[in-house]
């Protein structure tokens, strides 16, 4: 039975070339049970040896055991070549190159608002002022009845306040109630300066918020006077800005002061020369905080002596002084989490 060896030479030799193409266990069980299997070709062959004389049974049963063998080894070979590539993907993919350098973690920075607060703090501390902080959600006394606003009084039409238990309980429109606070836990001697969160129920443009920060001081001694707010404002002006910068002062109201001013800086953009410069509109000046001798009633209030004591007060925007600072136009920039805005600053 020329025949039977001739199936089982061709069978080994195609079994071992496309064993050679096995890629994967899939693969490699698909094979075996093409060619091991109780169906396979191999069983196929040895069910023929049946019909084959007796006298040729042994050798051709000998030959199918001998493929057989050669098939199961190059099976097992298989085996191990994949096993051996699987491992071989798997170290691979959790090698680590030592020579790398390291990914250096992601470096956090201050907002620009909190930089220019602590810049400010910082300049008033030099000059002798505290730092008093005080609650955000305040009582209708401390931010407007203690600081001469009463309840109808025109003037609280300025600020427009968001209520959290209307009409007593609401977020503050200024820092100020933590100084109606300050003085009324110390005696004068003060010297505080107060920075911190308002909050204004504004429509929000380019120039106003609903939530921005302020920096607010306050002085009060024997013999304060008028000339104390200008030179303490302008030295404070020429370290902020620039040494050279000018200070003005004109009359404003405020009802806790009397008399009000607001403080404007020569515009650094035109140095104070006007004509057609877009960032002062031509004045050659830039208004940057309000301020005013505080008013006797508000001394009185917190039981302070008004006739031996006289005191100035400020108060600014720092989202405002930043924007002049740097040179931003939209207040809205400040709070909308934009990390390309964000990361240009210091
Ligand atoms: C301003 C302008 C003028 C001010 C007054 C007081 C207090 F409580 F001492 F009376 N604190 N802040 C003040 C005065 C604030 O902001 C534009």
């Amino acid at each position: 039975m020329v025949d039977v060896q001739v199936r089982l030479e061709a069978l080994r030799n195609r079994a071992v070339a496309e064993l050679r193409a096995v890629q994967d266990e899939a693969d490699l069980e698909r094979w075996r049970i093409a060619y091991l299997g109780r169906r396979g070709a191999l069983a196929e062959v040895t069910r023929g040896l049946a019909s084959a004389p007796a006298s040729e049974r042994p050798r051709l049963g000998q030959a199918a055991n001998q493929a057989k063998q050669t098939l199961e080894q190059a099976f097992a070979e298989c085996e191990q070549r994949l096993k051996v590539a699987a491992l071989e993907r798997a170290l691979q993919a959790e090698r680590v190159d030592v020579t790398l350098p390291g990914r250096p973690p992601a470096l956090g920075r201050l907002h620009p608002v909190t930089h220019v607060m602590e810049q400010v703090v910082r300049l008033f501390e030099r000059m002798g002022f505290q730092v008093a902080e005080g609650p955000e959600v305040e009582t209708d006394y401390y931010n407007f009845e203690a600081l001469n606003i009463p309840r109808d009084h025109p003037a609280r039409d300025i600020w427009d306040t968001i209520y959290v238990r209307p009409p007593e309980i609401l977020l503050r429109t200024h820092t100020s109630p933590v100084q109606a606070r300050v003085m009324e836990q110390q005696q004068p001697p003060v010297r505080v300066v107060v920075p911190g969160r308002c909050y204004r129920y504004e429509a929000l443009d380019a120039s106003h918020e609903w939530m921005f920060y302020q920096v607010e001081g306050l002085a009060v001694d024997e013999g304060i006077t008028m000339a104390d707010l200008k030179g303490t404002l302008t030295a404070f002006a020429r370290q902020m800005f620039w040494p050279e910068v000018r200070t003005r002062f004109r009359c404003d109201y405020f009802p806790f002061v009397e008399p009000g001013v607001e403080m404007s800086i020569s515009c650094h953009a035109c140095k104070g020369q006007g004509g057609p410069c877009a960032v002062c509109r031509g004045s050659g000046w830039l208004e940057i905080l309000g301020a005013g001798m505080v008013h006797p009633r508000v001394l009185e209030k917190v039981g302070y002596d008004s006739e031996r004591y006289t005191g100035f007060a400020f108060g600014m925007g720092l989202e405002r002084i930043a924007m002049i600072k740097y040179g931003i136009e939209d207040i809205r920039l400040f709070y909308s989490n934009d990390l390309r805005f964000l990361q240009q600053f210091p």
